[in-house]
């Protein structure tokens, strides 16, 4: 039975992390949930799997070294995964001194009691051993890599030419490329904005940990996530609820920028795999294969939405405006965030080879189910708008 310390399951990457793996694992796994219920952090999105006796919540800073030490002793941790974070880039921006905090003292605090738990004194080498089966599992972004050029207007078949990858690809037939260069696992960190300094700090104290005290450590780097969950302070989700509010689309700059979209329900696959088989010290890139200009995802999310309400009237009860408002005349060009990366891509080749993970989730297939589940889950998004969700907590406890 492995036991794991997961932090920031109450967010969004997290929460869908927490409830695949239940899934997955049934009976064979105990769960503590560390989570602080920041704006982004909501206990009604994991109210069924809190309620599990396989998993115990605990509401708290992953800055707290008394507390997460204190799980610990409690609970013999084999996993921690760490998606606790400040994650909106343009929060960042207003507000740097709270991504340092959380992002870099508070992964450095996880890594410090760990490795405090897991130390089992000195080999005959003189090298530091650690009790079996452990890992800490740092979850970053492609974000630390900085930004690539784009060097298509239209989007490029992808190649894949190691035999390895294009076994695992088999059936994937809608891979396509704005640019020639991939963020691979050996790309220099070249972070811009202080969401992604403070992440790239926090990885290198990752692997600092990993060097110098030899603890079992892995890093995984993924690209966008998309899916059920996912906070409307982020684009797809801000698109969908402004789309049924009538309300305008703001689009950064020319809308030109291209992000690499991954399914959240394929990014946990791949958390899970990266546990369970990733080598110890190494650090795995997971990406979608999926890249798109913002303005085309954007326009996409209009199509969509329009033609359910068309063809399924019956949604039209969670629209807040005429349905013949939902066009592209929504689209608003704004200013341009400051430091905008130009393009996100990343090669999981390294992961698909060693650990047969590959992102199954087409676009098209990924993008239709989230937008119908936002279309489902209203009374979710209105109480993260709110901010009502907040009482979840002293209902519960
Ligand atoms: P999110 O903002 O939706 O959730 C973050 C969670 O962390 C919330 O539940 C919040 O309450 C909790 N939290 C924040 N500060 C905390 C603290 N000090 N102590 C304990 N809990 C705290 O974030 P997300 O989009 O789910 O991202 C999860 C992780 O994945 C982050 O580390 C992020 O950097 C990384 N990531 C996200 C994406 C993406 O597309 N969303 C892409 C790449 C990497
Ligand atoms: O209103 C908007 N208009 C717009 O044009 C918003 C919110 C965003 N954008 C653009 C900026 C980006 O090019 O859309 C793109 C996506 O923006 P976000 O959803 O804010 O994501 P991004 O900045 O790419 O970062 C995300 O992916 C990497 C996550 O928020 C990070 O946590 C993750 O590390």
């Amino acid at each position: 039975m492995k036991r794991y310390l997961v932090t920031g399951a109450a967010g969004f990457i997290g929460a869908n992390f927490l409830k695949y793996l239940l899934k997955k694992y049934e009976e064979d796994i105990y769960v503590v949930v560390l989570d602080k219920l920041t704006y982004a952090g909501n206990l009604g999105t994991i109210k069924d799997e809190i309620a599990d006796s396989r998993v115990r919540f605990v509401k708290g800073d992953i800055r707290n070294a008394e507390l997460v030490a204190n799980i610990f002793a409690e609970t013999d941790i084999d996993y921690v995964v760490n998606f606790a974070a400040e994650s909106h880039v343009d929060r960042s921006i207003a507000n740097p001194q709270l991504f340092l905090e959380t992002n870099i003292l508070g992964t450095q605090n996880m890594l410090d009691c760990a490795r405090k738990a897991w130390y089992r004194g000195k080999d005959s080498e003189g090298k530091p051993l650690y009790a079996e089966g452990k890992k800490f599992l740092q979850v970053s972004t492609d974000e630390v890599y900085g930004s690539l050029s784009k060097d298509y207007t239209d989007p490029q078949p992808l190649e894949i030419t190691d035999a390895d990858v294009r076994k695992v690809v088999t059936g994937r037939t809608d891979l396509h490329t704005y640019g020639k260069r991939f963020f691979t696992e050996t790309t220099p960190l070249d972070p811009r904005s202080p969401y992604s300094a403070s992440k790239t700090s926090a990885d290198m104290f990752v692997r600092a940990y990993h060097e110098t005290y030899g603890m079992p450590v892995n890093i995984t780097r993924c690209s966008n996530n998309y899916g059920p969950y996912h906070f409307p302070e982020k684009l797809i989700p801000l698109i969908i609820k402004n789309i049924l509010a009538g309300q305008k689309l703001p689009v950064y700059g020319k809308g030109d920028n291209v992000r690499d979209w991954l399914y959240v329900e394929d990014h946990a696959k791949a958390i899970d795999a990266v546990l369970e088989r990733g080598r110890i010290g190494e650090v795995y890139n997971v990406g979608g294969f999926n890249e798109e200009q913002n303005i085309n995802i954007v326009k996409l999310i209009i199509d969509i939405i329009a033609r359910i309400m068309r063809e399924e009237p019956e949604y039209r009860r969670v629209l807040k405006t005429d349905v013949k408002n939902i066009n592209e005349d929504l689209i608003t060009f704004v200013g341009d965030r400051p430091g905008h990366d130009m393009r996100y891509a990343i090669d999981p080749s390294k992961i698909a080879r060693e650990l047969g993970w590959y992102p199954e989730t087409p676009f098209t297939v990924g993008i239709e189910k989230t937008v119908r589940w936002y279309l489902d889950h209203q009374d979710w998004v209105d109480e993260v708008v709110s901010g009502d969700y907040q009482k979840y907590y002293e209902q519960m406890y």
